[in-house]
């Protein structure tokens, strides 16, 4: 057994785990990333696109916000189309902040890369990854590389290994409340070589049910049809997405450009909050913890929240020996992402097409699209949790 040493164990490559290691680095605290995929596939792993305004920022303040800035695109609304009916959100009017358009993945290349040119540690393709004596001052966590044998001892283990990691499921029994919410459909997601047909985004609610047009760049556009949580996809060939895109995106002046489907995948959709998010020297962060939801572009940006919060905790205990950002930790973090939850289960519930919807359920629905479309105070509301509430 080969062993290491480190203080912080970092388990998973995803945004929450790259981006604590990244902060880590700039706060002189050294971290080993252990990731049990390789880095081709992290780094091509297609998942959201949205950075909030606050991550963003911070992107920009620690160095790594350049290629979001150039290749990415500013985007200061949005759009909600209702039976037709198109209502653009100014959020940079209503709030004074915008959101970027930058793929996830990409975000993921850019932190790898900024980890690497600072000789940072990611150990890529990883397996067997297991924690120990977390409960105690000395947990390590041990891993196999290339049929080798390895043990890593730290101070602290991050659980960023996403929601079928083995971070959470390590929690002693009965230790863990769950909060979960499954949603009766699913987003049916494709990427296609069609330049995009509008320039931001929209939301529609449609009799068909939910869709979204999004992009990726000038020559690639990523749209959603909400359907069957576990739709089979050969029930979707391309014409009939084309088709059925073009029909809940239909409003007066726009026309669908259409081009070939390159990716094409069914989400399910659930909500989910397991609580606490530490036990002893293990701190679980992102979709370890919590699930949203695509419907308020909220999971890439809470798991960077989370680990912007424990980044903080964490050079507190080092250096300055004060433990009460960790001992608050969930409780910190839980106070931001319940607010997340919630936005993210409205908009859904607001958006979409339930079956099990009573006659007194569609009229509220159609109410809270008509207030909210209507009403400046709704705007606001809906633009400021769009944005994105303060990380800190
Ligand atoms: P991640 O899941 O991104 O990363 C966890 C990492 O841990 C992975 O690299 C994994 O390989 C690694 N890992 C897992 N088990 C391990 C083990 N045992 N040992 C070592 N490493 C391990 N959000 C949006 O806002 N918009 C979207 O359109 C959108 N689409 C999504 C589509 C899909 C299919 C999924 C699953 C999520 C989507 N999300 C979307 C949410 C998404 O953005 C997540 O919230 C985000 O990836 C969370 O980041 P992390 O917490 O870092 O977890
Ligand atoms: C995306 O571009 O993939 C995207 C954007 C907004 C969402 C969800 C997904 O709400």
């Amino acid at each position: 057994m080969q062993t290491a040493r480190t203080r912080i164990g970092i388990i998973g490559a995803g945004p929450a785990g790259l981006m604590l290691s990244h902060l880590l680095h700039l706060a002189g605290i050294d971290n080993v990333i252990l990731e049990n995929r390789s880095r081709d596939y992290v780094e091509n792993r297609i998942r959201a696109g949205i950075l909030e305004y606050e991550v963003a920022e911070l992107m920009r303040q620690t160095g790594i916000g350049e290629r979001m800035d150039s290749e990415g695109s500013r985007h200061d609304g949005t759009n909600f189309l209702v039976d037709g009916q198109l209502t653009h959100v100014d959020f940079f009017k209503l709030t004074g902040k915008h959101v970027m358009l930058y793929s996830q993945h990409e975000v993921v290349r850019d932190l790898i890369a900024a980890r690497l040119a600072a000789h940072g540690e990611i150990v890529f393709e990883a397996a067997d990854v297991a924690v120990h004596d977390f409960a105690s001052d000395k947990p390590f966590i041990t891993y196999k590389q290339a049929g080798a044998e390895h043990r890593l001892d730290c101070d602290i283990i991050a659980g960023c290994d996403g929601f079928h990691g083995i971070c959470r499921p390590a929690f002693p029994d009965n230790m863990i409340v769950e909060y979960d919410r499954e949603y009766p459909f699913g987003w049916l997601g494709i990427l296609a070589e069609a330049p995009p047909s509008n320039d931001e985004l929209i939301y529609a609610s449609h009799k068909n049910g939910f869709a979204l047009l999004s992009m990726r760049s000038p020559t690639i556009s990523r749209l959603y049809l909400q359907s069957a949580p576990d739709e089979p996809i050969e029930n979707w060939p391309d014409e009939r997405i084309w088709e059925e895109l073009a029909l809940r995106l239909g409003h007066d002046g726009f026309s669908l450009n259409t081009g070939k489907i390159f990716q094409k995948g069914v989400t399910a959709m659930r909500s989910y909050v397991a609580e606490p998010m530490q036990t002893g020297r293990l701190f679980l962060a992102g979709d370890a913890a919590h699930i949203v939801p695509p419907t308020g572009a909220k999971g890439l940006n809470s798991a960077i929240a989370d680990v912007a919060i424990l980044a903080r905790a964490i050079e507190s205990h080092i250096k300055r020996q004060d433990d009460t950002a960790l001992t608050n930790y969930t409780a910190t973090c839980l106070r931001r992402i319940w607010k997340i939850e919630r936005f993210s289960w409205w908009m859904t519930s607001m958006m979409h097409k339930f079956d099990d919807h009573t006659p007194f359920d569609k009229r509220m629905q159609t109410a809270e699209l008509d207030y909210i479309m209507n009403s400046p105070a709704g705007q606001v509301t809906l633009a400021e949790n769009y944005v994105g509430l303060p990380l800190y």
